[in-house]
């Protein structure tokens, strides 16, 4: 068994997470990771206080395992959210897209895990000092809201930093992949696009095809001139996005053509107008299973990995 500070701090088999994908991962898939022995999280992305209120009482009903809510700071309701989990005493909060500072002594006096997403180093140093537990070090391979150090130089850096246990995601779908995440100094891994394949992800039948069928350039990334750049497929809406950019194109009309992106993949399997955010690692994702199922092949696969050691060029 593959046992670090993670288990530990968070009483879970394995030291595997679910990302926080906005719009996807609800109750049904986080409970379901939760009961596989990894940690399940509800991603509260743009929705309000009531919505992700009801999401954490279904898990609870779903699953006696801990389970965690991931909170995106550029979210208009992310005020309301964060008490929201106070109040809930969920088990282990994560956050994205931000500095959540500010909500830290609210969440600790409640005696709630915080485990923030940084992209840099001068962040991961930021957030130790303000008390988080853990830190999840996530590389621009990921899919969503990206910064731009690779999981390959940013996981190692992150490491170093702090002395807290630091989780590696973006990028990791294999266990080739996992395996090098606790080479590079991890303590634990986060997954979200394997997770996209998982039967109990709720996405539209499409989104779950283009995800399986994505091939080696399947992603690209856009919204860097708005400050906010994000990886998702390269599909017709992506490229048309790229191309308002690069136009005379006003923000206005950029931003206009983003409002309801997410939704319109997530709910509709919209070719045409949604945005498929996704990880470069949608390559390795192959086939739908059961989230039980991918949780076990990575973390057994990671475990053999790891035992046979690499002595494949040694002499
Ligand atoms: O947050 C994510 N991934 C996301 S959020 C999202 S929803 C969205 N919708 C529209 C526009 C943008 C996002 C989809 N995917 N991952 C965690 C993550 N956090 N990646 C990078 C960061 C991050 C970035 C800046 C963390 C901290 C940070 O600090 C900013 C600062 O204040 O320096």
């Amino acid at each position: 068994m593959i046992h670090t500070r993670i288990n530990d701090l968070l009483q879970i088999k394995y030291p595997l997470f679910q990302g926080g994908m906005a719009w996807i991962a609800d109750a049904d898939l986080a409970s379901s990771v939760s009961e596989a022995g990894g940690l399940g999280i509800i991603a509260a992305g743009n929705a309000d206080g009531d919505y992700v209120r009801r999401e954490i009482r279904k898990a609870k009903e779903l699953t006696g395992k801990p389970f965690g809510v991931n909170i995106m700071l550029l979210s208009p309701h992310a005020d309301e959210v964060a008490k929201v989990v106070a109040e809930e005493k969920v088990k282990v909060v994560t956050t994205g897209a931000g500095n959540p500072s500010k909500y830290m002594e609210l969440w600790k006096e409640r005696g709630i895990t915080v485990i923030p997403v940084v992209a840099s180093k001068a962040m991961a140093k930021m957030m130790e000092r303000s008390g988080a537990d853990a830190l999840i070090a996530e590389g621009g391979e990921s899919g969503g809201h990206v910064g731009d150090t690779t999981t390959m130089v940013l996981l190692p850096m992150i490491s170093d930093s702090v002395s807290i246990p630091v989780i590696g995601a973006g990028g990791i779908a294999d266990e080739r992949e996992a395996a090098a995440s606790f080479i590079l100094g991890a303590e634990g891994i986060q997954m979200g696009t394997a997770f996209l394949a998982a039967k109990e992800c709720n996405i539209h039948p499409v989104y779950k095809e283009k995800i399986i069928k994505a091939g080696d350039r399947a992603t690209m990334v856009t919204g860097k001139r708005l400050g906010h750049p994000v990886r998702s497929l390269r599909t017709s809406f992506a490229r048309r996005y790229r191309e308002a950019e690069y136009s005379s194109a006003s923000d206005e009309e950029l931003e206009k053509l983003g409002v309801g992106a997410l939704r319109k993949a997530v709910k509709d399997g919209d070719e045409e107008n949604g945005c498929f955010l996704s990880g470069q690692a949608a390559y390795y994702v192959n086939e739908i299973k059961s989230a039980k199922d991918i949780v076990e092949e990575i973390m057994k696969g990671c475990e053999r990995i790891m035992r046979e050691g690499f002595s494949k060029w040694l002499e």
